[in-house]
């Protein structure tokens, strides 16, 4: 089972998607094991896009991930992070496959609704990131998990 990071970001707040949004990673399965409707501090968003330092549109970024509330969460599954990638699509919202969140929500790359680990790595530093220990509430089964006797 595999644990990745997911992020929605503040457009998708203020354009009342959250629900449309979430109900995507619900609908395929995934569990979610962490959650919070947080602002992001300038230092945090700093922290998380560390590998954009320098680049032609890291300070845009940062300011657009500060520019109000983000619905941060962990989410669990089988390959959770590829096929949490699959269900958000490309960076470019034009690129992103049909049926893909970023090609259904949005139009451009600057402003693409949400965020999602995209290795292993990034995951385990992102939640660590993102959450703290007590805030992740693995202690319970989904209707899945109880069927399926896990
Ligand atoms: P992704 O992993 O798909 O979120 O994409 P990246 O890590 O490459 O980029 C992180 C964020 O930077 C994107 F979500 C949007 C922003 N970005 C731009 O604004 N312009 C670019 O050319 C590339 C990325």
């Amino acid at each position: 089972m595999e644990r990745t990071f997911v992020a929605l970001k503040p457009d998708s707040v203020k354009r009342g998607l959250m629900g449309k949004i979430l109900s995507r990673f619900e609908d395929k399965g995934y569990k979610i094991i962490a959650m919070k409707l947080t602002n992001v501090s300038l230092e945090l968003a700093e922290k998380h896009y560390a590998e954009h330092v320098g680049k032609p549109f890291y300070a845009p970024l940062l300011e657009y991930i500060t520019s109000g509330p983000v619905l941060a969460m962990i989410l669990e599954g089988e390959n959770a992070i590829l096929g949490v990638r699959h269900i958000v699509g490309k960076t470019n919202p034009d690129e992103a496959d049909v049926g893909s969140i970023r090609a259904d929500f949005c139009t451009v790359k600057e402003y693409n609704a949400v965020h999602a680990s995209d290795c292993p790595e990034s995951a385990k530093r992102e939640m660590a990131l993102w959450f703290s220990e007590n805030e992740i509430c693995d202690n319970y089964k989904t209707m899945l998990e109880i069927v399926m006797g896990a």
